[in-house]
């Protein structure tokens, strides 16, 4: 199977389970689960459930938990997003192709929605628990989940973020927001794969590692497409990191784009005790450091 068939194959499973764990849009009080649904099931990448599915397949992981996993992680993701566009954050207008969450329904609404979709994400991990997933495991996932996001983690690197502002930060401090704001759901999303699928420590670390490297790699890639792509491609506002620093104002779009086949290229090496296994995690590396959308 090619990456492509494999990753539309996780995205159609993944899309499927958030379809079925929402609240259905007429549900009282069906504005906010209109508000949850109208972010989550637009059209984006899903590149982080993608990882966890193929971290767990590589380790066996049973399948309906995998994917009801890889669903609360990309629930985290759509919350952080409609958090991240509110007024007093990014303050911005288009998401996944369409008005931001908070212009489609209010912010008060996007806000319940974001803690809505955060709540559900922990529930879903908290129905893992069956046969083939013990309760432990299903608790691991959820502290894993939970530091990926916490004030060590995505609401650290936004803290730093907002509180650098336009003035010109340092590489170590860009680092820091952005292995944070996004390196971190990138390891848990890769974590949660090897946990259920019961990875041996090396493993594991191995995946984290790759996790780790692959993210802030994504996101300089963010950065650049920022820079130099179009709306109508990216489906959200761009250039709006004019006047911050970004990866792209630091080191230069050149300078940009080597850093990150860097980290393209240990994220790869991550992989090396993983084996022949490593391959599809190797063949979406390849695909971000391609990436034009
Ligand atoms: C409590 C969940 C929570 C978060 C609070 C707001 C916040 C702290 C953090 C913001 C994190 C954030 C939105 C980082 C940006 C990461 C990023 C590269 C987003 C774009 O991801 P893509 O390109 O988007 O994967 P799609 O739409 O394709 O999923």
């Amino acid at each position: 199977m090619t990456l492509e068939e494999r990753m539309a194959r996780h995205r159609q499973s993944v899309d499927r389970a958030l379809d079925r764990i929402l609240p259905a849009a007429d549900q009282q009080p069906s504005r906010l689960h209109q508000s949850m649904r109208y972010t989550v099931l637009a059209e984006g990448k899903r590149v982080r459930p993608v990882l966890t599915l193929i971290c767990g397949e590589m380790f066996a992981a049973p399948s309906a938990p995998l994917v009801s996993a890889g669903a609360a992680v990309e629930m985290v993701h759509a919350s952080s997003l409609i958090l991240d566009d509110l007024p007093c954050m990014d303050d911005a207008a288009l998401r996944r192709g369409r008005p931001s969450n908070h212009l489609a329904f209010g912010e008060s609404t996007a806000l319940l929605a974001a803690l809505g979709l955060l709540n559900l994400a922990f529930a879903t991990l908290a129905s893992l628990p069956s046969p083939a997933v013990p309760s432990e495991r299903a608790g691991e996932a959820a502290t894993v989940l939970a530091g990926a996001i916490g004030s060590s983690g995505l609401i650290a690197g936004q803290v730093v973020d907002l509180e650098a502002g336009e003035s010109v930060t340092d590489l170590k401090t860009l680092e820091f927001i952005h292995s944070h704001k996004t390196g971190r759901l990138f390891i848990a999303a890769a974590e949660l794969g090897a946990i259920l699928g019961r990875a041996r420590p090396r493993e594991r670390q191995a995946v984290a590692r790759f996790a780790k490297n692959l993210g802030l790699a994504f996101q300089i890639t963010d950065d650049l497409l920022d820079a130099t792509g179009d709306v109508a491609t990216l489906g959200k506002d761009v250039r709006q990191d004019k006047g911050r620093t970004t990866f792209a104002t630091l080191c230069g779009v050149e300078g940009a784009r080597s850093l990150s086949h860097e980290l393209i290229d240990h994220a790869v090496s991550a992989l090396e005790p993983l084996g022949r296994r490593g391959a599809p995690l190797q063949d979406l590396a390849e695909t971000i450091r391609d990436r034009h959308a």
